[in-house]
């Protein structure tokens, strides 16, 4: 493809405008602070410099003018007297203590390279480990600084690397690549595109958009279609603003959407609803599909998800008779269990049946900048013997060939074990995995503080850093420094555009990649300056950052029906990335790496069923994580507009629960269960599940004592979640555990 291909909303118009004193620039948020999804907007400064507002902007297709609180507080987030504005350091025997000390960048440049390069020469490059956390413009950095070094050993902290990783396998199995719902988001002109059809059945399964915005989905998209006429069938034990309009909610056990995706599949095919011109045509292993379908009955899935059979009946009828049918899912197919893979294929399956692929109004394959012509800031600088070095890919095999993360879980035993090597150094980037990612937090805390040297680089003083780190390096915020913005199923390049002067000291991530990169490998950091650095990173679209800046964002064209067309496949011809060019509903993937080839469901543990001792003990199902408007995962508690919505953790219950239970709305509890405990205050309501209960995650109180780490002991929920993963390595269990309470005395 080549530049001119590419639609340019910006049509190269300024980007900046005065108005007065006041100067109005067009670009992107992303991050830091963290977020997914890169909206459009105007960054407003005063003749100082100084960030005084911020606008959606209504030009930018993805958002419409929209933004969400974090984005509107962010001229209070820039001037937040809890930022690190310096490079500090530590002795390493006073890790845990605020015992720091202000450096140069100079000093502490050189003492990381120092200590990296020495590990290097003594140990190997792969015993030095790359963390970081969910979705920001560090990923491409990190990993080529790692791979420019020598280490494949690049991953997050998060169990089985559950989130989106096994929805995207599962996707990479069947269809060979990925899908989402067709909301017109890869228009410009959106819903007025002639091509587009409004979805007639919505499917929202275990995701609470309008709050969490994830992935690459606006949450007001869903409402827009819902405005156009779409019908909702929402799968979700809770009830949220979405089901509560939905035309069919299935308020499903938690960790048993495997079940249900099967029952699904079992009835379209018994019942001959599927697409049978699509499955004849593009599909292969139907027949082993159906095979396995018939072990799921409906009255034995109902039973399974505490479901009736009657409604299960009706989301099916839905889901086929009125197409287009559109899904998008949420994180919970990740974590509601330690094998998240089978279910994530078994809920493709349902809209892969019905002929929902890749047309206008279903499951659309974005044309992904990032994905199809890749600009090359991954892995592959990594030799094949560096490779072979990765930890897990033994065990995990999708983590050898399906993955260019590494596995937490070989990890963190490696960590313990010191095989197949011993670690000693760690990079950590955005991730604040005693905090937020890292399940069992104390012992993941054991595993890493005996590193001989570890480097935080992160906006705040987090409680991972004051747990762990030598160094810490300060990191800008958006508005403060140039970046790209390819943000997750994005299919639109942007550009972040610095528009103040970072706070103190504190530089952007690729910044600091580049500047620590170019010492520790400088072959591999030919570039003048970052952006000459971005402008290499998007040289497949034509564009230089410069031009970018006035043309972004821009969009690559949007096909409907590309496998009919040839255009999914490298070779060029019809059908699918997959070894057969079929859906693959039998994977050959899956059967090369000693998996089973067919979506299954497996009971989660602990539950009910697979664990009637532990549920006797503990006897709430315990869902983690519910996202808050104002906070994303552990960060913007500093930031009181933000901070002043929600002021501490909860848990919301039941009322027959909290009756049980003999608790009250606004009384502190603990959670307890077989690994840990954490506090919470009670939220009393009915939109939870009888017999469930569900909590935020990610808590700390920057306000709080450094030398206590901020009391995350005390309220971390993670310290209830083990760090752990199924067979195929990618999965873990944040959503669907056990759980009881007791009243916090005095
Ligand atoms: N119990 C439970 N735990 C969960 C979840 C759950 O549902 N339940 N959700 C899980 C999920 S899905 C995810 S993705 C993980 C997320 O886990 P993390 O990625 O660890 O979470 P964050 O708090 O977003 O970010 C980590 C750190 O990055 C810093 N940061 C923000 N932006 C930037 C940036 O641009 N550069 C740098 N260098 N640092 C930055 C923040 O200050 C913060 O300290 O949490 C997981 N944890
Ligand atoms: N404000 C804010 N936004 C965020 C984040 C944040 O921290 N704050 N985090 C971001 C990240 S990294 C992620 S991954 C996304 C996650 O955002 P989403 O993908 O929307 O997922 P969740 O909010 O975890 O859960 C969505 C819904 O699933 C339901 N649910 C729980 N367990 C189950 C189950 O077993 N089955 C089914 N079917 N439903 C279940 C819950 O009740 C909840 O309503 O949010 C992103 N957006
Ligand atoms: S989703 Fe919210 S925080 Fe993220 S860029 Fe958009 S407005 Fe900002
Ligand atoms: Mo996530």
């Amino acid at each position: 493809m080549s530049k001119e291909d590419y639609i340019a909303v910006g049509r190269g118009k300024p980007f900046q405008e005065k108005r007065g004193d006041i100067t109005i620039t067009r670009t992107t948020a992303w991050s830091a602070p963290g977020c997914h999804n890169g909206c459009g907007v105007l960054l407003h400064t005063d003749k100082d410099g100084n960030l005084i507002k911020v606008e959606g902007d209504p030009d930018a297709p993805f958002n419409e003018g929209r933004l969400c609180l974090r984005c509107l507080a962010m001229p209070q987030t820039l001037n937040d007297p809890k930022r690190q504005l310096y490079p500090m350091k530590r002795a390493r025997e006073d890790r845990g203590k605020d015992k720091w000390e202000r450096i140069s960048w100079e000093e502490a440049i050189d003492t990381i390279v120092e200590n990296f390069l020495s590990i290097k020469k003594k140990y190997g490059a792969e015993t030095v480990m790359f963390n970081q956390g969910t979705g920001r413009d560090i990923t491409y950095y990190q990993t080529y600084m790692a791979s420019a070094f020598g280490s494949p050993n690049v991953l997050g902290w998060q169990p089985g690397e559950s989130c989106y990783l096994p929805r995207i396998t599962g996707m990479a199995a069947t269809v060979g690549g990925f899908f989402l719902a067709d909301y017109s988001q890869q228009f410009v002109d959106r819903y007025n595109n002639p091509e587009w059809v409004v979805p007639k059945t919505f499917v929202v399964w275990g995701a609470n958009f309008l709050v969490s915005n994830s992935d690459g989905n606006m949450g007001y998209w869903t409402l827009e279609l819902m405005k156009r006429g779409s019908k909702l069938i929402v799968i979700d034990p809770k009830i949220t603003w979405l089901s509560s309009r939905a035309e069919v909610v299935l308020r499903v056990r938690p960790g048993t959407d495997g079940a249900l995706a099967m029952g699904m599949v079992n009835y379209l095919i018994e019942n001959d609803l599927y697409d049978h011109d699509f499955v004849d045509k593009w599909c292969s292993g139907f027949e082993q599909l159906a095979e396995r379908a018939k072990e799921y009955p409906l009255d034995k899935v109902a039973e399974i998800c505490c479901l009736s059979e009657a409604d299960i009946i009706r989301s099916v009828r839905m889901i086929a008779e009125s197409k287009p049918t559109s899904m998008q899912w949420g994180l919970p197919m990740d974590c509601n269990n330690d094998e998240a893979v089978p279910a994530a294929f078994a809920v493709q399956c349902v809209f892969i049946l019905t002929g929902n692929i890749d047309n206008p109004g279903g499951c659309i394959m974005p044309v992904d900048i990032q994905t199809y012509e890749g600009p090359g800031f991954s892995t592959e600088l990594l030799t094949e013997e560096m490779r072979s070095k990765k930890l897990g890919i033994d065990k995990y095999k999708l983590y050898k060939y399906g993955s260019t993360a590494g596995s937490p879980d070989a990890t963190l035993e490696t960590l313990e074990t010191g095989l197949p090597y011993k670690m000693h150094g760690a990079w950590i980037q955005s991730c604040n995995a005693l905090t937020c990612c890292g399940a069992d937090p104390d012992r993941l805390y054991n595993a890493m503080k005996d590193l001989d040297f570890i480097v935080m680089v992160d906006p705040y003083m987090t409680p991972t850093a004051m747990a762990l780190a030598d160094i810490h390096l300060p990191v800008c915020f958006f508005p403060e420094r140039n970046g790209i913005a390819l943000t997750t199923g994005a299919q639109r390049a942007a550009v972040m555009t610095k528009v103040c002067e970072p706070k103190g000291e504190s530089r952007s991530d690729p910044w600091i990649c580049y500047n620590v990169g170019k010492r520790l490998s400088p072959e591999a950091w030919p570039w003048e300056n970052v952006e000459d650095m971005f402008s290499q990173f998007i040289e497949v679209t034509g564009y230089t950052f410069d031009e970018l800046t006035n043309n972004a964002p821009i969009y690559p064209p949007f096909e409907y029906y590309k496998y009919e067309k040839g255009m999914l496949r490298p070779d060029g011809q019809p059908g699918f990335n997959t070894a057969t060019g079929q859906i693959e509903l039998y994977s050959t993937m899956f059967e090369f790496m000693d998996l089973d080839p067919l979506p299954y469901y497996e009971e989660p543990v602990p539950s009910p069923i697979s664990t009637p001792d532990l549920f006797e003990k503990y006897p709430l199902i315990l869902i983690t994580g519910t996202r808050r408007f104002s906070f994303f995962h552990s960060e913007h508690r500093t930031v009181p507009l933000l901070r002043n919505v929600c002021q501490d953790p909860e848990i919301e219950l039941h009322p027959e629960d909290a009756a049980a239970f003999g608790v009250a709305q606004g009384e502190w509890v603990w959670v307890r269960n077989y690994l840990g405990r954490a506090k919470r205050r009670v939220i009393v309501t009915k939109e939870t599940l009888k017999g469930t209960v569900t909590t935020d995650h990610a808590w700390w109180y920057p306000e709080g004592d450094p030398d206590d780490w901020y009391g995350v002991r005390e309220v971390n929920i993670n310290n209830l979640l083990p760090f752990t993963c199924g067979k195929s390595g990618f999965g873990t269990n944040f959503k669907a555990n056990l759980c009881t309470i007791t009243k916090v005395e005095g």
